[in-house]
């Protein structure tokens, strides 16, 4: 018996800084740690991942525990002069212990205690999986997420609006995500928000979203899809409700500028854009340019980041980007089109305003 309570203590001990050391990691909030959730998705999700976690830690704790008991309480006596002929002989003397076979009760607790464990764990885990299938409470806005080698394509069907790498979502309002690619399998995960959701050719898996806080979630496409998975990145940017609903009505006003001068040089960019080639890839709403293979560039100049966030969205990068776009990220889809210096700084200047 007080063997059974040091074992107990010990139980405590190890759980207690098991316990302590976990919910330091989860304070510890990096921009991908998804043991620091930001929305109720993520945070069912981490409520059934810990819960799961505890039951092995108890049953770890309980086996290593009672092997540690019998190493040491039932190890051989006098081993130390084991191999000489006097413990030999000694050894040879002393009585077998009890000998039997099976014993009823233990194995009945063997059975019992596991299945137990195992109901406990699986009766959240259907109820998670079926509530998360369900359409969300509330009115969800409806988000088509197409993956493409090496970027992600929002389109928000009830709004018209496509964006590239950037979604941005009110904070507080479920967002339905119909996943599917364009080419390869990639997979859509935004740690903070919730678990991974696979992008399959020829289908589309649904899954929802919430931000309660305002900011920034990083995500990072999950499965090794080429050259680039690893810069295959996206920012889910939550907005609150009044911010969101003015960044929908902005949605391709054309461009934002300060001065008739600043204007000009827009008016001019806008122009390098439709006639240059950049149209042959890019949507821009409000311009002839109405091509799909690269990122819908209609409010590019909200963006945080270029090339599926690979950088900071700003003057000097966007010119580094649409001067060597295969120095930047080789062997993605962008070709590098030869533009004079000022024709590239009024592109920039275009691309910029467009907020
Ligand atoms: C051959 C097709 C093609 C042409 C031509 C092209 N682009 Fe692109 N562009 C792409 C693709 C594909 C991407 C996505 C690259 C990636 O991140 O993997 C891209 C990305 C971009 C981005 C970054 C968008 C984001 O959200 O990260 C900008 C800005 C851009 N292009 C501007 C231009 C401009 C300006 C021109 C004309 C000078 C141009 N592109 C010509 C295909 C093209
Ligand atoms: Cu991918």
């Amino acid at each position: 018996m007080k063997h059974l309570r040091i074992l107990l203590a010990f139980g405590l001990v190890v759980t207690g800084a098991l316990l302590a050391a976990a919910s330091g990691v989860a304070q510890a909030a990096g921009p991908q740690n998804w043991l620091y959730p930001g929305g109720p998705v993520a945070e069912m999700q981490l409520g059934l991942f810990m819960l799961t976690t505890w039951i092995m830690v108890f049953v770890f704790v309980v086996v290593s525990g009672l092997l540690i008991y019998a190493i040491v309480k039932f190890r051989a006596k006098g081993a130390e002069e084991a191999g000489t002929a006097a413990a030999e002989a000694a050894a040879a003397k002393e009585d077998l212990p009890p000998q039997f076979e099976g014993d009823p009760r233990l194995e009945i607790v063997l059975t019992i205690v596991p299945f137990i464990l195992l109901v406990i764990m699986a009766i959240p885990t259907v109820n998670l999986n079926f509530a998360l299938a369900a359409d969300p409470e509330g009115d969800p806005l409806h988000v088509r997420v197409v993956g493409h080698q090496w970027w992600w394509e929002f389109e928000y069907v009830d709004l018209g609006i496509i964006t590239g790498n950037e979604l941005r979502i009110p904070t507080g309002r479920p967002v339905v995500l119909h996943i599917e690619t364009a080419d390869v399998i990639h997979k859509f995960w935004v740690p903070r928000l919730a678990g991974k959701i696979d992008a399959i050719p020829g289908r589309v898996n649904t899954a929802w979203i919430q931000a309660d806080e305002p900011g920034v979630y990083w995500g990072q496409c999950a499965e090794m899809c080429g050259t680039h998975h690893a810069n295959m990145r996206t920012r889910v940017v939550a907005l609150p409700p009044d911010e969101f609903e003015q960044w929908v009505a902005n949605y391709g006003r054309g461009p934002v500028v300060e001065t008739a001068e600043e204007l000009a040089a827009a008016e001019r960019g806008k122009l390098v854009f439709e006639t240059r080639g950049c149209q042959a890839c890019h949507t821009i709403e409000g311009t002839s340019a109405v091509a799909k293979v690269g990122p819908n560039l209609t409010d590019i100049g909200t963006r945080l980041t270029l090339a599926a966030g690979m950088m900071d969205n700003n003057r000097e990068n966007l010119k580094r980007w649409i001067s060597d776009p295969q120095g930047v990220k080789p062997g993605n889809r962008m070709t590098r089109l030869p533009l004079s210096e000022d024709e590239l700084d009024d592109l920039v200047t275009y691309l910029l305003s467009l907020k």
